[in-house]
């Protein structure tokens, strides 16, 4: 059996893999002992690769609504009808009445957010969405209004000392910049724990990363901005800081000392509901290290205040001075991003939405660089008036169980005149209610770049998988879905390297070429450099930081954004909500990828339901049982959940994940399916004022017996 080099994009990690095929059917997935960066490693998701490919679930055509249901049809003949209906409703009412939506897989797929992109600015639609302002919108977006060190942050790999804030990358190897690689992360902190690494933890509960840690401060879901303020006040008060490199690079910082005046070590531990001890101690071990970078995940930017608490990380990082210096590599190289200057030196603080981009009509809020945020949607598509959405275009994403306030979207999805899912199945919750599912090929069948996953690299590492196996049948890669749709409509891809050509489809290649034109190595030269689909190894392209330009006088603006304004607020008002005593968190499944792998066997087999975790002794004051159902409701909505004890929580925390349930299937059907946490959620209230993400996590909730 031929066996060929690839890399898994189940998730964005990428892992390097061994492929067994035996013609055009994928037998085996196993990990590639030989990658310098993976060195073997897997996670069971990516190991199902096989199943999911031959599922009989697995869309092997596109499929149109009739009345009696869905029934195949030729990809050609769908984006005909398709782009025919688009371009009505482009004739009569404007671009701005199409929306495009790049979900999760829109991601997974190294053509994908890059051709949706142009899709969209070619129609001219201002409405382009994707996953990112569900997600953590505020450390991609708004830690630009301080500035940004050009020569790069500390890595984990050269780390004596890290901070980890919610966020669990044993299990969602997801970290950002500055945290634990994707790559085998559990032996990864292991071995740098044992090699003399200090690692702080801030979560509710002890996650698998908490369990690890010197330090754990079971936070107060949603009191981050507390916790770190009160660091940032002993730092401060202890002159911990990196003070040549404040006094070098760094403005507002007495603005930023007067706001954290407010939260003294005693008051900061009581609102984050931590010991004043373990704070002290976590700010001192913090500062003390030499190298090593605080960053968040997913919790605190989904409990509220996201914006405020990715400035407070970000002042962490800024006063502790954990930049790359001058003559020093500078880190994560990348090879398929564009060329930027690595230089000692801040670039200027700049803010990438508000006045002069694209407005929504909804609470104020605007693209973030060229994105609107998720927060709108539902409201764009159900509010008549002047550029409401009729058509929806969604790409590797499932809005019914991503986006707040299920039944709101519901409705949106409901009343539009077109929904078009790209999906490899048609039984999820959002797939089952398009128009059409087009069809798309699967990572195994196509050719990708491993741009997705290089912000993790620390050295020069970069992939181009070639399809291992033949397209099934007549389907098409999310970019030439998107070509094809574009040379219909008579609009344009506009890509970094220019115009997309139009008058064939180019190759995925030369398409890749373009989408990341001005990178350090162009894709097409990795596939040439590559020995037998390995990675290639650019050594001689790793940085070196260089010195700041002669004049240059840009610095860190602390006071960027009325940043420090709103931590007073904050300290201000604390919100007791009455009647809601417990808060719901989020968090992930080990077995799925958001709502995609419950249809896999082996995946399956672990987890089906979405069991609502609480302290032992939350259940017994509420008289449950563990395995019981229960009802769990916030001021928005209610979901029901089978509560399951489990003794690494806080007390008042019940902590569930996303991407489960069916808003039309009653309680009965829990145990089997879960539900969605996105019932109680609203994107109305509580919602980010700057990048619109929900609340999400940390939500007030009051829990029943059924
Ligand atoms: N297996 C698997 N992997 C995944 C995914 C999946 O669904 N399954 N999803 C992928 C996606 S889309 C993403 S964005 C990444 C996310 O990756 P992560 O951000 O690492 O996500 P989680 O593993 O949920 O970790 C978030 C942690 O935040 C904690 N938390 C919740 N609320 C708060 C709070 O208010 N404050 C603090 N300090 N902590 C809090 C939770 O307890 C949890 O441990 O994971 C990706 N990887
Ligand atoms: N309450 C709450 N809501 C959340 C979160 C939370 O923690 N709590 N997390 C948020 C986060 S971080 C994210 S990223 C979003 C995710 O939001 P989405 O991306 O909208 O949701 P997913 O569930 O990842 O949807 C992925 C879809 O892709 C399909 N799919 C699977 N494989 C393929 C493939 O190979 N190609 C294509 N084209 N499609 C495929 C799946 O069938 C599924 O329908 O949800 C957000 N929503
Ligand atoms: S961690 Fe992600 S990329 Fe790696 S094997 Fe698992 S699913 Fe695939
Ligand atoms: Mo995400």
């Amino acid at each position: 059996m031929p066996v060929q080099r690839s890399f898994c994009r189940f998730c964005h990690a990428n892992c390097a893999i061994l492929v067994e095929t035996e013609g055009d059917h994928v037998v085996r997935v196993s990990g590639d002992p030989e990658d310098p960066v993976f060195g073997g490693y897997t996670c069971i998701k990516g190991r199902q690769l096989p199943e999911a490919h031959h599922h009989p679930e697995r869309l092997m055509a596109s499929q149109k609504k009739t009345a009696d249901g869905f029934v195949p049809i030729a990809s050609e003949a769908a984006l005909d009808e398709i782009a025919a209906r688009l371009k009505a409703l482009i004739d009569e009412h404007g671009p701005d009445s199409v929306a495009i939506y790049a979900g999760t897989y829109a991601f997974q797929n190294s053509a994908g957010v890059a051709s949706a992109m142009a899709f969209a600015q070619g129609l001219g639609t201002r409405h382009f969405y994707t996953s990112v302002t569900l997600d953590q919108p505020a450390k991609v977006y708004t830690a630009f209004q301080y500035g940004q060190w050009q020569g790069g942050g500390h890595v984990f790999g050269e780390a004596d000392v890290a901070l980890f804030i919610g966020n669990n990358p044993i299990v969602s190897h997801y970290g950002p910049p500055g945290g634990l690689p994707p790559f085998s992360p559990s032996r990864r902190l292991r071995d740098a724990i044992e090699g003399g690494l200090k690692l702080i933890v801030a979560d509710p509960r002890t996650s698998d990363v908490a369990a690890l840690a010197h330090i754990h401060l079971a936070v107060k879901p949603g009191e981050d901005p507390a916790l770190l303020a009160g660091m940032i006040h002993v730092i401060l008060d202890e002159r911990l800081c990196d003070e040549a490199f404040v006094q070098a690079h760094v403005d507002g910082l007495a603005e930023l000392k007067e706001a954290v005046s407010g939260f003294p070590p005693a008051i900061a531990a009581a609102r984050a509901g931590v010991s004043q001890a373990d704070l002290v101690a976590a700010a001192r071990m913090f500062a003390g290290g030499t190298k090593g970078s605080a960053s968040t995940g997913t919790g605190p930017e989904m409990a509220g205040n996201g914006t405020l608490t990715q400035y407070l990380v970000s002042s962490l990082n800024i006063l502790c001075g954990r930049f790359c210096r001058e003559g020093e590599k500078s880190s994560i190289p990348r090879i398929f991003t564009p060329v930027t200057p690595r230089r000692a030196q801040v670039a200027a603080p700049m803010k990438l939405w508000g006045e002069g981009f694209a407005a929504s009509r909804f609470r104020g809020l605007t693209h973030l660089m060229n994105e609107m945020p998720c927060n709108v949607l539902a409201d764009e598509i159900l509010t008549p008036g002047e550029g409401q959405i009729r058509a929806l275009v969604s790409i590797g994403g499932n809005p019914m169980l991503a986006f707040p306030d299920q039944d709101k979207m519901a409705r949106a999805v409901q009343s539009l005149d077109l929904f078009v899912s790209v999906d490899i199945r048609s039984q999820g919750v959002s797939a089952r209610r398009s128009d059409y599912i087009l069809a798309p090929l699967m990572c195994l069948e196509r050719d990708d770049i491993s741009s997705l996953s290089e912000w993790w690299y620390e050295i020069p590492y970069a992939r181009y998988t070639e399809a291992l196996i033949a397209r099934p049948g007549d389907l098409l890669d999310e970019y030439e879905m998107l070509w094809e749709l574009a040379k219909r409509l008579g609009t344009g891809l506009p890509l970094a390297g220019g115009l997309c050509p139009m008058d064939v489809c180019p190759d995925k290649q030369s398409f890749l070429d373009m989408a990341v034109a001005g990178c350090v190595v162009a894709p097409s030269q990795v596939r040439a450099d590559s020995v037998d689909g390995r990675a290639v190894i650019y050594d001689d392209k790793h940085p070196i930081v260089e010195p700041a330009e002669p004049g240059h006088n840009a610095r860190f603006d602390l006071a960027g954004g009325a940043m420090p304004a709103q931590l007073m607020a904050y300290g201000r008002d604390d919100p007791a909500a009455h009647g809601y005593p417990f808060r719901l968190i989020s968090r992930r499944s080990r077995h799925r990828f958001n709502s995609t792998g419950g249809h896999l066997s082996a995946l399956a087999a672990k987890r089906t339901t979405n069991p609502a975790h609480i302290h032992p002794d939350d259940l017994a004051g509420l008289g449950v049982t563990d395995g019981e159902m229960i009802r769990i409701a916030s001021p928005h909505g209610e979901v029901h959940a089978l509560a399951k004890a489990s003794d690494a929580l806080r007390r008042g925390v019940i902590s569930m994940a996303h991407g489960y349930g069916d808003p039309d299937v009653g309680p009965d059907e829990v145990p089997m399916r879960g539900g969605s946490t996105n019932r109680l959620v609203c994107e109305t209230s509580g919602y980010d004022p700057i990048t619109g993400q929900a609340l999400q996590s940390a939500i007030p909730v009051k829990v029943q017996r059924v």
